[in-house]
């Protein structure tokens, strides 16, 4: 049901071994219109600029949807593992947390009722459900394997169950040893996937209520700007996901500024060229 799209990029947050991947994640209803719009976010939940015209289907009561709108859910996933040194023994080498987070711990309260990880069959009752954030499993053992994630959205959402997968990674690849040192008890090895959920067009009374919490408008200006939440639940990697998001930050604006000049670039390209046709049509 979920379709990716954009480019992934790779980051390096900090000096940890660390692997990021970006992706958006569309969510149709089959009622909906295709977009391909891509978003970025930097401030957790939010959404697109355009105004708020509610459908004709919204007015139908056996089709409680629709806000003509997109909302969009950055989040990140994956798993952040430690060697436990010398107190590693045969079946526990590694500590390693699973997580589903909000990207710059945007609150991901409104929208979520639950997510599920399931673990090997090796681990004690290997069906999690977590109701409240934060959406992590903390565990320690010997070996990689594939978690299975799905998120479930509250009722009011209106929008189908999200299917992740998480390769659980403990050892560090010959490559980033090379680049990074051998493992330590101190440095955790990370593999974050950024994603953006997308959800068109959604019920009106959850963008309302999820909206008038976030919209704040400039008294000066007018405009309107969407806050995130940030969420108070604790992971347990606080401190490092708060450096690793600051750097991720600092990263998105460079990207802007890089884009913002290259479209003065082009803009003066073209008032070149305008100003040439001027000019000939003057000696003319
Ligand atoms: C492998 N396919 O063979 C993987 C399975 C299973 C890891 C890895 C259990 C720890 C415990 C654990 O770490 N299982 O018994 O508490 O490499």
């Amino acid at each position: 049901m979920a379709e990716t799209g954009n480019a992934n990029t790779a980051a390096n947050a900090n000096d940890d071994k660390t692997t990021t991947h970006t992706n958006v994640v569309h969510h149709h209803h089959a009622s909906s219109s295709h977009h391909n719009s891509t978003h970025t976010n930097a401030g957790g939940l939010g959404t697109t600029q355009t105004t708020t015209t509610p459908t004709s289907e919204g007015n139908n009561n056996n089709n409680p949807r629709k806000v003509d709108e997109e909302y969009v859910l950055p989040i990140s996933y994956g798993s952040c593992a430690y060697w436990l040194g010398k107190k590693a023994d045969e079946y526990h080498s590694h500590e390693w947390t699973v997580f589903v987070r909000g990207q710059n711990n945007g609150d991901l309260r409104d929208a979520i009722e639950s997510v599920t990880f399931q673990l090997h069959p090796s681990f004690a009752e290997p069906k999690r459900v977590l109701t409240e954030p934060p959406y992590e499993v903390t565990e320690t053992g010997w070996g990689e394997f594939e978690i299975g994630i799905e998120i479930r959205f509250h009722p009011e959402v209106g929008e189908d169950k999200e299917k992740l997968t998480a390769n659980l990674k403990l050892f560090p690849d010959a490559d980033e040893i090379a680049k990074s040192g051998p493992q330590t008890t101190k440095k955790p090895l990370v593999v974050e996937h950024r994603e953006e959920l997308i959800f068109h067009k959604p019920r009106k009374t959850f963008w309302e209520k999820a909206i008038k919490k976030r919209k704040t408008i400039d008294e000066e200006t007018g405009k309107v700007s969407f806050a995130y939440d940030e969420c108070e639940a604790k992971s347990k990697h606080e401190a490092l996901w708060k450096q690793r998001e600051a750097k991720m930050r600092d990263d998105e604006e460079l990207m802007k500024l890089w884009c913002a000049q290259k479209v003065t670039e082009e803009r003066c390209r073209v008032l070149k060229a305008q100003l040439m046709v001027l000019e000939g049509q003057l000696l003319d």
